[in-house]
């Protein structure tokens, strides 16, 4: 691959032909592989340009951040050593993608009562396996399915959902509440999770957690841990994507002079979470601080260093 096509990679997570945190990681990390296979020069100074390239185009995905992290972390001596290393890398975080999202379709089948009716909002890899996995189980489930405007993802749910032949109905986002009384689980997908373990997902998913909440439904999220934001930690919020006005109104609108906001995510506090799936297991939103802890390694300045800091104070 060479740098044409890395952009135009590049290009397709900001255009969203790519999208959905777990699938723009994994294909990041794909790109960077494809990108070292065929890299002649400077190793390192054009991995890393690579790298700052794909981070940079679509800013809440944490995913995206802990792949083209977790890739970047190669080592060697040689251009050739730090190329294999980077490619096992790659292909190692490849297979936690997949099989990350298999397990969390197994710990999340366990929570699903026989003839369920569960709500999801958006396209989300991760909730979807647990939905499919309990149908596959024979749990007799059937499936709200909300259309996420504006870019409509929820198309490609249902249009999943039916591949399998499970029961789904479509609805505008705004019916979430009308129909909230007929459901027995939400089950969403993550953009991120923050360290005090709050979800950041697609627009109007905090919304349906209010609902829920009024109604007593369990709000269950799927997530990968490498959705968890080790950036949460160091004190650093979450970037909410902002799209272009475009996706919302037509130009002969926007020619009036309508501002248009459109921002992609929005963030729940964990007051309104039951639990994440995740591949280690099916945790409180209060355990968030340890998944981040454990599996990045994240590294709180020691005693030494902090006195070292010139405004240090006890
Ligand atoms: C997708 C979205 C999904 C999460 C999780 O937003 O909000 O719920 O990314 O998806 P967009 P997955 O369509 O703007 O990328 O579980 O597949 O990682």
């Amino acid at each position: 691959m060479d740098f044409m096509k890395l952009k135009e990679a590049a290009k397709k997570i900001v255009d969203m032909e790519v999208r959905g945190a777990a699938k723009i990681a994994r294909f990041a990390a794909e790109t960077l592989l494809e990108y070292a296979k065929s890299l002649e020069g400077d190793f390192d100074g054009e991995m890393r340009k690579a790298a700052e390239i794909l981070l940079n185009t679509r800013p809440t995905a944490v995913s995206l951040y802990n792949a083209i992290n977790y890739v970047m972390q190669y080592s060697g001596n040689t251009a050739d050593e730090k190329r294999e290393d980077l490619i096992r890398r790659a292909e190692e975080f490849i297979r936690w993608v997949d099989a990350a999202k298999k397990e969390i379709g197994k710990i999340g089948v366990r929570r699903i009562k026989d003839s369920s009716t569960i709500l999801t909002h958006c396209n989300s890899s991760a909730a979807l396996s647990i939905i499919k996995e309990a149908h596959k189980a024979g749990k007799d489930i059937e499936v709200f399915a909300t259309e996420s405007r504006p870019r409509l993802q929820g198309h490609i749910t249902v249009k999943e959902l039916r591949k399998e032949e499970i029961p789904v109905t479509l609805i505008v986002d705004s019916a979430v509440r009308y129909f909230m009384r007929d459901i027995d689980y939400v089950i969403v997908g993550a953009d991120a999770i923050t360290v005090n373990g709050a979800l950041v997902n697609k627009i109007g998913t905090s919304q349906i957690a209010l609902a829920a909440n009024e109604f007593r439904v369990p709000f269950m999220v799927a997530a990968e841990t490498y959705k968890f934001s080790p950036k949460t930690l160091a004190g650093e919020t979450v970037v909410i994507e902002e799209r272009s006005p475009e996706e919302v109104a037509p130009k002969e609108l926007l020619s009036l002079g309508v501002e248009v906001r459109n921002p992609a995510f929005d963030i729940t506090p964990r007051r309104y979470i039951d639990l994440i799936v995740t591949e280690i297991g099916a945790i409180p939103p209060e355990m968030a601080y340890l998944v981040i802890k454990e599996r990045f390694g994240f590294e709180l300045p020691t005693e030494e260093e902090l006195t070292l800091m010139p405004e240090h104070y006890d």
